[in-house]
């Protein structure tokens, strides 16, 4: 079954009560948060305390996207545990299996990051030992970003990895300019979670709920 995994970063934050609300009565899969440290990627955005609030106000899973340096020293000043996802990128740290293993030691799904220039093949050694790879589609940093074509083959690739060595329940997440036209695409490849962003979800021509309707009709 195909998920989907909404953005709260593209969230008005003046509304947000009304958009977990609204991720709630649609039955949202997951709620992804993006870190950012100003150092791996060119900017800030939501931070410890902001996954604190979030925890304590919903049940949905979260799934935490770490666009930091050394996340392995960082993990415990986030608050998840079991049902949830943590994302650290590859680019990121010299010590990934020690992240990985630090994630499921918590009871959380570990899932590695890998940027537009990252091969699928760099995740060699790591494969076995996780449960998701999120595939950036745009280059980390921001929201509203123009789709880098050439990432898409390395959904199908991964895809046929995967299966070939018999991870069949790893799973593959998109993140980045998922529109319901690159949607379609992502799903053709082998995407299983989409992260929804402004180019489907949070546009401003219809509301939350039917725009998670429009994005469920397309990754079927
Ligand atoms: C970007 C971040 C993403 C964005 C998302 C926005 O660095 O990791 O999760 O929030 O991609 O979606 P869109 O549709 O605006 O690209
Ligand atoms: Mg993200």
């Amino acid at each position: 079954m195909k998920k989907i995994s909404p953005s709260v970063m593209c969230v008005d934050f003046f509304k947000l009560e009304e958009a977990v609300r609204a991720f709630e009565e649609n039955g949202i899969e997951y709620i992804h948060v993006d870190i950012m440290d100003g150092r791996f990627v060119p900017n800030y955005t939501l931070g410890t305390d902001f996954v604190k609030k979030l925890k304590e106000r919903t049940k949905i899973p979260l799934d935490i996207h770490l666009m930091i340096e050394e996340p392995e020293s960082k993990l415990d000043w986030f608050e998840f545990g079991e049902g949830d996802y943590v994302s650290v990128h590859y680019e990121s740290t010299r010590h990934l299996h020690k992240a990985v293993s630090a994630i499921k030691a918590r009871g959380a799904k570990a899932m590695v990051a890998i940027n537009p220039a990252t091969p699928v093949s760099a995740l060699e050694c790591v494969l076995g030992e996780i449960d998701g790879v999120l595939i950036m589609t745009v280059n980390p940093g921001f929201a509203g970003q123009k789709l880098v074509r050439s990432t898409l083959p390395k959904i199908t690739q991964l895809r046929e990895q995967l299966d070939g060595l018999g991870y069949i329940d790893v799973e593959i997440e998109v993140d980045g300019n998922v529109s319901f036209e690159n949607a379609k695409l992502m799903t053709e490849a082998g995407a299983d979670i989409f992260v929804a962003g402004t180019s489907s979800v949070f546009k401003k021509e219809f509301s939350l709920s039917e725009g998670i309707a429009r994005l469920r009709e397309v990754i079927g």
